[in-house]
């Protein structure tokens, strides 16, 4: 057992993305996003991208947790736990309906105007990510999406509407969401490349025409992120950008010289390709290689790699859930999980949705990005997505949402005394949304339960779940009363 120590002044909080939490895809003006996009699937049967946002059939985003339609109540919940800290996203299309629009949407501004105001009324400081998995379709269909070099100036005027926007209101940014899972997953929206048949909504098959294109298509959004925190710093000296990254921990399976080789070349790729742009300002070491094994060339102006180095980062925040392993034994491969890499670890216990279990994945890698980079660090997404039950009178015991919460509580307060700068947490999610892998309501990951399910039964009503009151107790007492 650890004795925890997290520092005064620790930002405690949850998270949402606004195409899984708002829903209202159409009001006051809002254009239509990839998400929107997005047919709902499951464990079994992957998402689908379909070109036509009307047709029949169900899109989760449309009306997600109806978050548009309980700002106030929402936002009174999250106080209620003692929130530090709201990580939300903006909807993009809220901003710039098309993604190209000179001018930007009243409404839209004025809804997170709004929302950010109530958020200091309970002095609960947001986080905001500016691009999380929403861009607007538009840009897709016009240009090609991120593989189009016109899609960073479309991105910098939109980050700077926020920035002037917000100034005095928002002092933490996110640039991209999980920057470096994009091309992991071989073309996910995130990108907005061009569907071909209804993929690759999310996971499609790896070629090196498509690293190519999902190489490029990042560049072009990494260049992007520098120009923003460089806008960010100009307008306000007081405005701190973090990348974010998706955590990936990768083990190897075996103590065989070949398997640690592998499981340290994956880490490197799936953390570092992005984190070291970001943080130090330019492409590490192992990128040529890996550019040259996969045929790819990026094109690349003199003045981006000016840019990488003038707009690097303020914090590393991060989103922890799993971890894998890898081997070079292919008769040990199998598909673990929908959205997770490598093989399955023997030592670890497996969500229904096949995601490990593994809190001391979380203190190997605060440690291991500590060590790199020596930044202040924050866990902006940690969650278990499972199946929750309401009870005839209307409560929801969620110990084993505690249980997870808890364990990576006492990692992170393991890696404090190692040393780590952790400075927030926001779980993920605090409220039930809808699942970006699978777009079902059904993987709950909230300490607030909403009321629809994937039948899209369900008027939207919120319930505080157990979590919902155990996390309060931890906020209260810093993390000491776990
Ligand atoms: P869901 C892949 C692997 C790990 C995390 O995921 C990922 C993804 C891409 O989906 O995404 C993050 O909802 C993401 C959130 C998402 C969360 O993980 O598939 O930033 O938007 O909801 C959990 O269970």
């Amino acid at each position: 057992m650890t004795t925890t120590h997290f520092p005064d002044g620790f930002l405690w909080g949850g998270a949402t993305a606004a195409n899984q939490y708002e829903g209202a895809w159409q009001a006051d003006g809002k254009g239509e996003s990839m998400a929107d996009h997005l047919l709902g699937g499951t464990f079994e049967k992957r998402r689908r991208f379909a070109a036509n946002a009307h047709q029949a059939g169900y899109f989760p985003s449309h009306e997600a947790s109806a978050g548009y339609h309980h700002t106030e109540e929402d936002i009174k919940l999250m106080a209620g736990m003692g929130f530090k800290v709201y990580r939300l996203s903006v909807a993009w299309t809220r901003i710039f309906p098309n993604g190209d629009e000179t001018e930007p949407n009243r409404a839209g501004l004025a809804y997170y105007r709004h929302v950010f105001e109530l958020c200091h009324q309970y002095d609960i400081e947001p986080l905001v990510t500016i691009s999380h998995f929403e861009m607007p379709y538009q840009l897709t269909v016009r240009y090609g999406g991120w593989a189009n070099r016109h899609l960073i100036d479309c991105y910098v005027n939109y980050a700077t509407t926020l920035f002037k926007e917000y100034a005095g209101l928002v002092k933490y940014w996110l640039t991209f969401n999980e920057v470096n899972i994009g091309f992991l997953l071989g073309g996910h929206t995130s990108l907005g490349l061009p569907m071909v048949d209804g993929r690759p909504s999310i996971l499609g098959e790896q070629d090196d025409t498509q690293t190519q294109l999902s190489l490029q298509a990042l560049h072009h959004q990494l260049v992007a992120s520098a120009k923003a925190v460089q806008i960010a710093h100009a307008l306000d000296p007081n405005n701190l950008v973090g990348c974010m990254i998706a955590g990936q921990v990768t083990y190897p399976l075996t103590a065989d010289p070949a398997d640690v080789l592998l499981a340290q070349r994956v880490t490197e790729l799936n953390n570092f390709y992005c984190g070291d742009v970001q943080v130090r300002g330019n492409y590490p070491s192992f990128a040529k290689r890996y550019w040259d094994e996969h045929h790819v060339t990026l094109a690349m102006l003199p003045e981006d790699l000016v840019t990488l180095k003038a707009g690097t980062v303020d914090f590393y925040a991060f989103s922890y859930y799993s971890s894998s392993a890898e081997t070079t034994d292919p008769t040990q491969r199998e598909f673990t999980g929908n959205l997770s890499f490598g093989v399955k670890n023997p030592h670890l216990k497996y969500s229904e949705w096949g995601w490990s279990t593994d809190p001391s994945g979380l203190r190997w890698y605060l440690n291991t990005v500590n060590s790199r980079y020596q930044l202040p660090m924050m866990v902006v997404e940690n969650g278990l997505g499972a199946v929750d039950t309401v009870t005839e009178d209307n409560k929801i015991y969620d110990d084993y949402r505690i249980d997870y919460l808890k364990q990576h509580i006492e990692s992170m307060a393991a890696a404090l005394t190692d040393g780590v700068n952790l400075i927030g947490y926001t779980a993920w999610s605090w409220i039930d949304i809808v699942s970006a892998g699978t777009g079902q309501m059904g993987k709950r990951y909230g300490l607030v339960y909403v009321a629809r399910d994937d039948t899209q039964q369900g008027d939207y009503h919120r319930i505080p779940k157990k979590s919902y009151y155990w996390y309060k107790r931890v906020i209260a007492s810093n993390g000491t009363n776990l």
